[in-house]
């Protein structure tokens, strides 16, 4: 039984016998999907090769809706025409174009079928070392993908393990196979690779700068090039958490890219170069070293060095998809260099698809901070596995349908994204989808009062990343601290302390390093402060540290309550509640353990004299 996400309405997969192209596709959905709808209207799609190739149209008169778009706008378009039917609301007018070109999905697919920091079950592509999927699971997907506008998805995890390294060596029939399937659905395949892949091919380097090793490149792209003519590119994550790069070699990251860049170019191929570098063999006892600071040391000197088919994947935020960072300074900085910002849809520290967590209204205030045309592209790790509703916990779906309609248009209201997934996935009254609505979007702020408020991050037990452990990163090499004492808790970041601020446009820099201003929500990220210090609220700090996850279980509590009464169909039911009593007692758990440790460290009593178990 086919999965049908936000697209109740399309339950059948058409069928895909000699189609190749979005418009062959575009004109088979648009039938399938007006008839299913009852629509009363026909439809019609055409291509014009005039307009950008995710552009599309849609002119609507008494008995006919056209879709016109450029040669994946025409799928687009179809897809919108059905949402907003289902939705019951007005066509878009006018020429739709996305604010990003390149839509991007990142997943971290391992060969033996796992999946790292992955909540949803295994690949729906790998296993037992070589690719092996079912086709309809993969055009259930691609349809997901495409109804939002994606339309890149790279297949393999970024920590490039045996075997994966053989995919371009090896594999290249059966990646070629696997593309053909994504293709009528605009998106195109990327794949991981390991910078230091020559030397398992006798070469007895991988410097960026010898003739050899760009030849070995050269000859190796062509390959892959002859089978899958329009291959993305290539990611990579080099010297990153022990993986190869080009500093084995005295080398910088912009030669590196580029080495890689150039062998790519003949083909339109793309290199994405992740920025994700820092020292992950910190000694905890060295205060100078501020792992935040490290992207923009690396990078930021780099500007305007990288080839034009180079693009700079950054994280949004300095550290790694905390609940609540600041926006990364490198997005800001950066004026002569593409640009993709990376974002998270795997929970990985934000409840593992088990706690409730809706990330667009998270995402909303990068985009707030973010100049409009800063970015060239938008990629997000994925959080989707073989699970039957692909993500788990079926509102996580969510995260991937605002992913992509954030992606497209990164003005959208939260609500009016969320608001649009609830009406398209279920059968609700009106006053349920509201219920629904509005506990999907206090979801996160819930989250970040019970776990790690006031941007403390890194609370999180180790390695897993799933519940409390307030001191179990403290003490070891990965640079993530919150240096909690008896009298006080937090990094100073500021000029006068480790200089992190300095990294950022002038506004912002005033802001987030001055007490009066910083936001609460980042007042532990940027500043050391007693437990006595007085807020704006004219609380102290410890007082808030109670109030918020006292107030943060007994919201979670309310919250899955909520969700419980709901009627959803018994296809998400069962998960649904079943992942809402998990996330009561996880709340619970980080409710009383982060009180407890406060509480042991400062002495200070709460003032409302509720629980805390010493
Ligand atoms: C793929 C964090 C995660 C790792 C991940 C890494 C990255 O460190 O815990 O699992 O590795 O980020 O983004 O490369």
């Amino acid at each position: 039984m086919p999965y049908p996400a936000w697209l109740p309405f399309l339950l059948e997969t058409p069928d895909l016998t000699h189609v190749s192209t979005p418009l062959e596709l575009a004109q088979k959905e648009i039938n399938l999907g007006l008839q299913a709808l009852s629509a009363g209207i026909k439809g019609k799609v055409t291509c014009d090769p005039a307009l950008p190739r995710d552009a599309y149209r849609i002119v609507k008169s008494e008995q006919t809706v056209q879709v016109h778009g450029g040669s994946c706008g025409v799928l687009y378009g179809t897809y919108e025409v059905l949402m907003a039917l289902r939705e019951e609301r007005d066509f878009p007018e006018g020429l739709q174009t996305p604010q990003y070109p390149d839509r991007m999905v990142n997943c971290w697919d391992n060969m033996d079928g796992s999946i790292e920091r992955g909540y949803a079950g295994k690949s729906l592509w790998f296993s037992g070392g070589r690719l092996q999927y079912d086709e309809q699971r993969i055009l259930q997907l691609s349809r997901l993908l495409a109804s939002v506008g994606i339309n890149v998805i790279c297949l393999n995890n970024v920590n490039v393990h045996e075997p994966a390294q053989d995919l371009i060596d090896l594999q290249l029939p059966d990646l070629s196979k696997l593309a053909a399937l994504f293709r009528p659905f605009g998106i195109r395949l990327m794949i991981s690779i390991d910078f230091s892949q020559p030397m398992r091919h006798d070469l007895s380097t991988a410097d960026p700068l010898s003739h050899e090793v760009q030849a070995w490149w050269k000859n190796r792209v062509d390959l892959v090039y002859r089978e899958i003519p329009d291959l993305y590119g290539f990611l990579v994550k080099a010297d990153s958490e022990h993986r190869p790069g080009p500093f084995t070699y005295g080398r910088t990251h912009a030669e590196g890219a580029n080495m890689l860049a150039d062998a790519l170019a003949s083909h339109g191929g793309k290199l994405v170069w992740r920025c994700f570098v820092y020292n992950c063999t910190q000694d905890w006892r060295d205060r100078k070293t501020d792992r935040p600071c490290a992207a923009y040391d690396t990078y930021q000197p780099l500007d305007g060095q990288f080839r034009e088919n180079v693009i700079l994947q950054v994280k949004h935020g300095p550290f790694d998809f905390q609940v609540r960072e600041p926006i990364s300074p490198l997005l800001l900085s950066m004026q002569s260099t593409n640009l993709a910002m990376e974002l998270q849809l795997a929970q990985e520290y934000t409840g593992q698809q088990i706690d409730l967590y809706t990330m667009v209204p998270m995402w909303k205030e990068l985009f707030q901070v973010l100049p409009k045309d800063r970015l060239c592209a938008i990629a997000a790790v994925s959080n989707l596995g073989a699970s039957d509703c692909f993500t788990g916990h079926p509102l996580a779906l969510c995260n991937l349908f605002g992913y992509g309609k954030i992606a497209w248009n990164p003005s959208l209201a939260s609500g009016d994204v969320v608001r649009s997934f609830v009406r398209l996935s279920y059968d609700f009254s009106q006053e349920d989808r509201e219920s629904l609505t509005g506990c999907m979007l206090e979801s996160r702020a819930i989250y970040e009062k019970y776990t790690a408020n006031l941007g403390l991050c890194w609370m999180i037990t180790p390695n897993q990343h799933y519940g409390p452990n307030p001191d179990g990163y403290e003490y070891q090499s990965w640079g993530t601290y919150h240096k909690a004492d008896r009298n006080a808790v937090g990094i100073d970041r500021t000029g006068s302390g480790t200089g992190y601020t300095l990294q950022y446009p002038e506004a912002l820099r005033e802001l987030y390093a001055n007490v009066a201003s910083c936001p609460d929500e980042l007042l532990l990220f940027f500043h050391r402060l007693p437990y006595t210090f007085v807020m704006r609220d004219g609380r102290t700090l410890m007082q808030r540290l109670y109030d918020d996850h006292f107030e943060g279980l007994a919201r979670a509590e309310q919250l899955t309550k909520t969700l419980c009464a709901l009627p959803f169909p018994e296809r998400d039911r069962q998960e649904i509640q079943r992942r809402a009593a998990l996330q009561v007692s996880n709340a619970r758990e980080w409710c009383d353990i982060i009180n407890t440790f406060f509480h042991r460290f400062s002495g200070i009593p709460d003032e409302m004299g509720r629980t805390i178990y010493d």
